[in-house]
């Protein structure tokens, strides 16, 4: 019930926003033709407003909480970032107390059972420095467990996202080179969703990277 409700909201929103892409983007340009980049990805991109970023005030706790029950089932949204994207179902006992299972962690290519940590796509030091620090801070809290988008909230490594920590990707890239392209769509699928800004060097990363990324019609399908 839960795994469905999310694929729908995830579709919804999806063709919504490639909807709205899709009004925005010329058709097939120049040169198009030889290298098929992802265009609504770059067009994504293009879109997204620069603007300094801005750290101070940042507290994580204090303006972005901890993780919360939303539907009150007993499982926060650790908990259910966990069950949903688990690979080998879990074991849950009692109060969603979680033992055993398997996830996929993409950022490193490692199918771990254990040391799993769920990262916050755009980490919330980042979201706060490129527009979060104007909300009110319920929409904060709704950042910080938002389980809407399957990409918002992931399972990864607690290795991998110790190595990434409030990074954007001009700082760091997942260490597996094959997800990079999955990474920045779902990275510019957030700030786009959000209305968060990015830094000229973010930006000047997100669109050497996305160049790279030949599949065009998954990449826009993620934003
Ligand atoms: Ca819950
Ligand atoms: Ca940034």
């Amino acid at each position: 019930m839960k795994m469905s409700m999310f694929r729908t909201r995830t579709v919804v929103l999806a063709a919504a926003a490639t909807a709205a892409l899709g009004a925005a983007l010329p058709t097939t340009g120049a040169g198009a033709a030889e290298r098929p980049a992802a265009p609504a990805l770059l067009e994504a991109i293009a879109a997204l407003p620069v603007d300094t970023e801005r750290r101070e005030g940042y507290d994580r706790k204090r303006e972005f909480g901890d993780w919360i029950d939303a539907d009150r089932d007993g499982c926060n949204t650790r908990a259910e970032v966990l069950l949903e994207e688990a690979i080998e179902a879990p074991t849950v006992t009692g109060r969603c107390t979680i033992s055993g299972g398997r996830w996929y962690s993409y950022y490193d290519d490692q199918y771990p059972t254990t040391s799993i940590d769920i990262d916050h796509l755009v980490p919330l030091a980042e979201a706060w420095d490129s527009g979060a620090w104007r909300w009110e801070k319920s929409r904060r809290v709704a950042y910080a467990n938002d389980l809407s988008v399957a990409h918002h909230l992931v399972a990864v490594t607690a290795r991998s996202n110790r190595s990434k920590a409030d990074k954007d990707p001009a700082e760091w890239m997942p260490p597996y080179q094959d997800a990079h392209c999955r990474y920045i769509t779902e990275w510019v699928g957030v700030k786009t969703r959000y209305g968060l800004t990015v830094d000229s060097t973010e930006k000047t990363t997100l669109m050497k990277v996305a160049l790279g990324c030949p599949d065009t019609e998954r990449a826009a399908a993620q934003i």
